[in-house]
């Protein structure tokens, strides 16, 4: 650091409290009407920053980083996903990168869980059925969902928020799948009564419901691929808080349009915040502008983590939430 107090640039808006300790700690510079900076902002940005605070709405890639001021120490990311950052090209430059794990594992759970419900349940058909005006009242046959209880949960990628997801989906009477790089430790599998699937394809050919909550990487990019997800059954959903990214959107859009599979609730888009209009004409979809951790209570820990690993790392230390570039 070339100053007492680092220069920390944040690209977004966040919340108050957040901002005004920063302000205190460090010589900030804030978003005020929070709009997303663009490329060239980005660029400026890297240029001047010693610490940069993006979040997930900011591209940094290699040409962005490629205009580094070469103080530019740390990216101290705003969010656990930090596939928007090109972290070979920082670890080139020596930029530490850390992110925000673990505080917003129990929200985006919590919101997992109400997709799951959502879907089966039509609850936003419902809701826009009532808002029209055209509800004509109850009939037996009316609105009918499928039942929850007793059904296959698939869940892929078994970390935090996986397994929260899991223990959460037991209290609803599903039983519980997973399939992830490893097997997780025996006394968790025991705790949630929980069936490994080695096999991705074997896991969406089985499922009722699948739920994905692995992360972004070049491993995961379109995981669920046009071949996989047509091995899912017709009557299965789908629920993704993750990445768009990592499932093949199109390929998803037509399954659903053809009835190929029931319904899916989706958080996160591929290209957000554009939405293939495909999708968003039909009705067996529960679609969220990527809010699965949009609690206040969560973005105040996001924040203080984002202060701790740079007051951490300021003062000559290894940052906490350091984040280790398993590809690089
Ligand atoms: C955040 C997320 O809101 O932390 C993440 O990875 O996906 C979101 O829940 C967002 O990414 C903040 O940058």
């Amino acid at each position: 650091m070339t100053t007492k107090k680092p220069l920390v640039i944040v690209t977004r808006k966040l919340p108050e409290v957040i901002e005004t300790r920063m302000m205190e700690l460090f010589d900030t510079r804030l978003n005020d009407d929070d709009a997303p900076r663009g490329r060239e902002g980005m660029i400026e940005a890297v240029k001047a920053a010693h610490v940069l605070v993006p979040t997930v709405t900011d591209r940094i890639d290699k040409s962005v980083l490629a205009h580094a001021n070469p103080d530019l120490r740390l990216i101290a990311n705003f969010g656990t996903g930090v596939d928007h950052i090109d972290l070979a090209s920082a670890r080139e430059r020596g930029i530490t990168v850390t992110n925000t794990p673990g505080v917003l594992t129990e929200d985006t759970a919590d919101m997992t869980m109400a997709l799951i419900l959502a879907v089966p349940r039509r609850l936003a058909e419902g809701e826009r059925l009532v808002r029209s005006g055209k509800w004509t009242g109850w009939g037996p046959t009316t609105m009918l969902g499928n039942r929850i209880w007793g059904k296959r949960l698939g869940i892929v990628g078994m970390g935090r928020i996986g397994t929260a997801v899991a223990r959460r989906a037991r209290g609803f009477g599903l039983s519980i799948h997973y399939h992830n790089r490893h097997r997780v430790a025996e006394a968790l599998e025991t705790e949630l009564e929980a069936t490994y699937w080695e096999s991705l394809d074997q896991t969406l050919a089985r499922m009722d419901i699948i739920s994905i909550n692995c992360p972004h990487t070049p491993a995961t990019y379109h995981l669920l691929s046009a071949r996989r997800l047509k091995l899912m059954r017709p009557h299965s959903y789908i629920v993704n808080t993750s990445r768009g990214e990592v499932i093949d959107e199109n390929a998803l859009t037509r399954m659903l349009r053809a009835g190929d599979i029931a319904g899916a609730g989706l958080d996160v888009f591929e290209h957000e915040p554009a939405i293939n209009p495909r999708m968003t004409a039909l009705d067996n979809v529960v679609l969220l502008p990527h809010m699965g951790s949009a609690t206040i209570e969560g973005r105040i820990d996001m924040g203080e983590k984002v202060i701790i690993n740079i007051k951490t790392f300021v003062d000559g230390h290894v940052p906490p939430d350091r984040v280790i570039d398993l590809y690089g």
